[in-house]
């Protein structure tokens, strides 16, 4: 039975776990609600199964496997990296992905709270004045390194990076 992703129609928190489920070849399909349009941004599509789902903590985006019902995102892609063996497999691979994983959670949410913010254009300047210091130090930590956890590559990791359909726009860091 397919596994069922729910999230807004956007890419947002959901597009790395399309991401994962893609690369892994699982069988799933989305439930993607319909969010109005400013200024009401109407939820009422969401709202009107939040609770009905069975979810622990509702709130997208979710996972639903079989039995499993899934809420937070970091929560999902440990799910489904567990279920494929990508969490690493030595003390300083783990750590290094644990390291990663919450570091990039806190660069999107520094992009996010700038692009949503009413002063957008004021605190643009300042974000991107800013970027290239916090991409060094991604550049720092993947060192002489071939890929983040180590030297150990995803089988098909340069083949899915070119995968356009999922990356409109290539983002170099470092
Ligand atoms: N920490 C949660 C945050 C989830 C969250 O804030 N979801 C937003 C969309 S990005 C939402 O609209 N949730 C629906 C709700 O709160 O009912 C995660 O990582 O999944």
């Amino acid at each position: 039975m397919p596994m069922t992703l729910g999230y807004w129609d956007i890419r947002g928190l959901a597009h790395a776990i399309r991401m994962l489920l893609e690369y892994t070849d699982s069988s799933y399909e989305e439930k993607r609600y319909v969010m109005g349009d400013a200024p009401d941004y109407d939820q009422s599509q969401w709202l009107s199964e939040k609770f009905k789902l069975g979810l622990d903590f509702p709130n997208l985006p979710y996972l639903i496997d079989g039995s499993h019902k899934i809420t937070q995102s970091n929560a999902i892609l440990r799910y489904l990296a567990r279920k494929h063996n990508l969490c690493g497999e030595t003390e300083e691979e783990k750590m290094r992905i644990d390291i990663l994983e919450n570091q990039v959670m806190d660069t999107c949410r520094q992009l996010v709270m700038v692009c949503y913010s009413p002063d957008f254009e004021k605190r643009k300047p300042e974000y991107l004045e800013g970027l290239p210091k916090r991409m060094k130090l991604y550049s720092e930590f993947l060192g002489k390194q071939p890929w983040f956890a180590g030297d150990k590559a995803l089988k098909k990791s340069s083949a899915y990076m070119k995968f356009s359909c999922f990356l409109e726009v290539l983002v170099y860091l470092g």
